[in-house]
């Protein structure tokens, strides 16, 4: 009998070094399904048979399983007693005592589990008028013991029994089969999926849902049906992402050549739901606001939103799903690559600097901030505890850049045949970043093992670039030295190896034609990327006849920090001037940054807060600009995030940080007044909503205006905004109003707010948005306001995107009342992490992350901090989830 002991201990560690290909694989899965909210019985049956892969002899077959009931087990049709298994408290295993056994067998498993009872939202559970699943990563062996690993892939065999009135629609992955009834009440469906997957991409959906139909002829001539299900209030809300899966599928062809393969493709909208969307075969399941959009009720942001996600869904049918990941460890295999590939086709279909900034942003409040604190992990971690929570920024978006990165290297078409290769070497497979950076090597006769480090070292480096002119030689040298900070279990790190696209600009800010030393002309290229594979190393240009300004890491072509010690003058002349309209960008941002740390520096030394007249005159040049894309105009003008501006502290000074800014913004709307007032009239528009970056990029603008304009606080800004709020036919200029009024103590903040609750209590999308602005509001009595939210109707614990709007909001958006000096804000989170730790382990864990960097506060925060996570910490039967955050915090 296998000893259960090894297997049992502790919240244990899991180790990449530590895998062993499994013992047995699994060619055929039978689900038999009796759906009932509270006690669905699941009979398995599982082809089973030795991994020719694994050489151990006489395995014992060790399955999965969680919080599950189990009714009864038989081997080839015997029962077997309970001397041939050991069920412990997460595994069955299987290893009969007189024989071993055999080479292939069939296994019949009978569970029964509780949907109703499951708030965890993982495995099956009850969301409204619906039974559905969510199985990544670990969710299958909440529904049947099972080998739960991506690396067995099995082919799936579904027949769900359920009441006819209660679950009229039965759903799970590939084609339906037959159906038929049972009785007067219940009926039946089966389905085949006739591809290979792994558990995780398992799914069944099972309620009263209408659907919106497409077809879709794909570039061999193949007939896709396409389905949107949804519950039938939302039936007016599934055209753009039913518009954004065709364009996804048309892209993936013309980009990748990449075809669908079954013959329908399912879409399922869920309100509770703990991530935006899942990619389950031929059956994604969505977070429903991720995926239903009307003008009236969702924002621009939202469609943006809806647009990726769909497409990031589908991506993944082949980056993640024909072929996948070994272990997971190599998330970012998928991740990265599917991230990767989604903001490929955002920039395509809309703005590509746009889309670049929107992401760079992302990357840098939120990923940089990770790699600088205790969470700190590599795009490939080499441990977890509880691999829910390393669905990270790192994972993702961090993976995303380090493809990126392979792009700059490789170009557009050495690219596009390394994923050739991949695709067609690893179809049917479970591979690791290895294979993919292989791949990618050999389609393109290039070394990428130093590249390998971005995969396996956390921390973003620093590059510290010194730049030297001779007039004589008529050469500019960037001296470049490449470091990276230590991360936890990290020390010492090796050179990374980094693409450095730079551009040089001449005094009237015209880009120069560049020649490196050592080449006999210049080329056509105005930006080169330099590979940088040195700690410290040197790039000579040669025929420079004056003094340039370099722009560098152009297009963000590497996800590092850059510094360059330029002052305001040479970062002004940037923001006006470089052809890189990402650096155009940054240059302004730097610019603002430089300002707002030295107004800190005064608020901090109580001397009076002045803002540079250049500045504002580069922003009013900016503003008036008619030659800037819209869009752009509103994000230069945008100040960094108080987050951000944190991050840039030696200490976090929330107050300061919080006034300095505020100081900003407020001497930008009077100074720039008539300029705000000119440009928001010039860009209001009674035409109907249109979802175009035209429109978007006007409605924008406007509102940055309104923004602005509000700062001033004049009755006739605050009346502006009431008019926009009540006359505006689309979300995205209503809520931008009712956004800025919650930040104001004045009767239309009540007003608006309350007119807006009455108008779209009844729609779950619109009411997480109502909660959502008022738990980011600035205004001292937030605190208080959000608690009493919490008793409203509006508001459910269970439910993880409300969690999200108030709680989360509150904790991870809105720094000033969040680290309240007194502690209340911490206090709040503490609370509600204890509540949730029981309900769902995965939300409670996300809320956490908000203590994490307690390290970075003034002392007195710093221990308000310390003592919520450790009051976390003491709770009995705390989650896996929330003790690796909770800890690793205190290390
Ligand atoms: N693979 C999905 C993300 C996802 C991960 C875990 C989930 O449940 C805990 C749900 C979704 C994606 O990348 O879209
Ligand atoms: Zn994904």
């Amino acid at each position: 009998m296998a000893d259960l002991a090894a297997n049992q201990s502790g919240p244990g560690v899991v180790y990449l070094s530590d895998y062993t290909p499994p013992a047995y694989l699994i060619d055929q899965v039978d689900l038999h399904f009796d759906l009932d909210a509270s006690a669905t019985q699941v009979r398995t049956s599982l082809k089973v048979r030795r991994n020719p892969q694994n050489s151990q002899s006489n395995p014992a077959l060790e399955l999965d399983g969680d919080n599950l009931e189990l009714l009864s087990l038989r081997l080839e049709g015997e029962p077997l007693d309970q001397s041939q298994y050991e069920l412990g408290e997460d595994k069955l295993i299987i290893a009969p005592t007189e024989s071993p056994l055999p080479e292939a067998f069939e296994l019949i498993v009978e569970t029964r589990i509780n949907p109703a009872a499951n708030t965890a939202l993982e495995g099956l559970y009850d969301s409204g008028s619906m039974l559905c699943t969510q199985c990544e990563a670990q969710g299958f062996r909440r529904i049947t013991y099972f080998p739960d690993r991506p690396d067995v892939m099995s082919r799936y065999t579904v027949t769900l029994v359920g009441d006819k009135s209660k679950y009229p629609v039965l759903l799970s992955n590939g084609n339906l089969v037959e159906a038929g009834e049972t009785d007067d009440s219940r009926h039946w469906a089966r389905w085949v999926d006739p591809s290979l997957k792994p558990s995780y991409l398992f799914a069944l959906v099972a309620g009263q849902l209408v659907c919106q139909e497409d077809v879709y002829t794909t570039m061999s001539g193949r007939e896709v049906v396409l389905r949107i299900y949804v519950e039938e209030e939302n039936r007016h809300k599934c055209d753009h992402a039913m518009t954004s899966l065709k364009q996804a599928m048309r892209w993936d062809e013309e980009t990748y050549g990449r075809e669908y393969d079954l013959d329908i493709y399912m879409i399922v909208a869920v309100n509770d739901f703990n991530m935006g969307a899942m990619e389950n075969k031929g059956l994604n399941i969505f977070n429903s606001s991720c995926v239903l959009a009307s003008p009236e009720t969702a924002t621009d942001h939202d469609f943006y939103n809806i647009q990726s996600i769909v497409a990031h869904e589908y991506f993944h049918n082949w980056s993640g799903n024909r072929v996948t990941c070994r272990d997971w460890f190599q998330l970012s295999l998928k991740e990265g690559f599917t991230v990767f590939r989604d903001q490929e086709f955002s920039a395509d279909l809309n703005s590509r600097a746009v889309k670049r900034i929107d992401d760079v942003n992302i990357l840098r409040t939120h990923q940089f901030a990770q790699d600088a604190g205790p969470m700190a992990h590599p795009v490939r971690p080499d441990r977890y505890m509880e691999i829910s929570n390393f669905y990270t920024v790192t994972v993702y978006n961090k993976g995303a850049e380090v493809v990126h990165m392979i792009m700059n290297l490789v170009g557009r078409e050495g690219f596009r045949k390394g994923t050739d290769l991949y695709f067609a070497r690893h179809d049917g497979q479970a591979v690791t970043i290895e294979d993919f950076v292989r791949a990618m090597e050999e389609a393109n006769h290039i070394d990428l093992a130093q590249f390998m480090r971005w995969y396996n070292q956390a921390g973003t480096p620093v590059l510290k670039v010194d730049e030297e002119y001779d007039e004589q030689a008529q050469t500019y040298t960037l001296h470049i030295e490449q470091s990276c900070p230590p991360t936890p279990g990290q020390t010492e790190k090796a050179p990374f190896h980094i693409p450095l696209a730079v551009g040089l600009l001449d005094m009237q800010g015209d880009d120069l034609l560049l020649q490196l030393a050592g080449e006999n002309a210049p080329g056509e290229a105005r930006t080169r990327v330099l590979s940088i594979t040195e700690a410290r190393q040197s790039f000579t240009f040669t025929g420079v006849n004056h003094r340039p300004v370099a722009s560098l890491g152009r297009g963000f072509s590497a996800p590092v920090k850059i510094q360059t010690g330029y002052d305001d003058e040479q970062l002004a002349f940037l923001f006006a001037h470089d052809s890189d309209e990402f650096n155009r960008w940054d240059a302004g941002q730097k610019l603002a940054m430089n300002i707002l740390l030295r107004l800190i520096e005064q608020f901090q030394q109580k001397k009076p807060l002045i803002l540079d007249d250049t500045f504002i005159h580069a922003f009013r040049k900016t503003l008036l600009n008619p030659r800037l894309d819209k869009a752009l105009i509103a994000q230069a003008l945008s100040l960094p995030s108080e987050g951000y501006i944190a991050d840039q502290c030696e200490v976090v000074d929330v107050e300061a940080i919080f006034e300095v800014r505020h100081f900003m913004r407020q001497t930008l709307a009077f100074e720039l007044k008539d300029e705000w007032l000119q440009i928001y009239e010039a860009n209001s528009s009674d035409n109907p909503y249109a979802f175009s970056a035209e429109e978007m990029a006007r409605r924008s603008l406007r509102n940055l205006c309104l923004g602005y304009l509000l700062e001033t606080e004049e009755q006739a800004m605050f009346d502006r905004a009431m008019q926009q709020f009540s006359r505006a036919n689309n979300m995205t200029d209503t809520l931008a109003a009712l956004s800025m009024l919650a930040n104001y103590a004045i009767p239309e903040r009540h007003q608006a707010l309350e007119d807006f609750y009455q108008k779209w209590q009844h729609d779950q999308q619109v009411v997480e948005k109502w909660l959502a602005i008022q738990a980011g509001s600035r205004l001292p009595r937030t605190l208080r306001h959000v608690k009493k939210l919490m008793q409203h109707e509006a508001f459910s614990i269970k439910n993880p995107n409300k969690v999200r709007a108030l709680i989360g909001r509150f904790c991870a958006g809105n720094p000033i009342n969040f680290h309240a000096a007194d502690g209340s804000g911490y206090q709040f989170l503490g609370d509600q992490v204890l509540e949730l730790d029981s309900l769902n382990p995965q939300i409670a864990a996300r809320l956490v992350q908000s203590l994490s960097r307690w390290k970075r506060y003034d002392e007195k925060r710093q221990g308000l901090m310390k003592q919520q996570l450790e009051r976390i910490l003491d709770k009995e039967e705390l989650s896996k989830d929330v003790y690796e955050i909770a800890s690793k915090s205190l290390e």
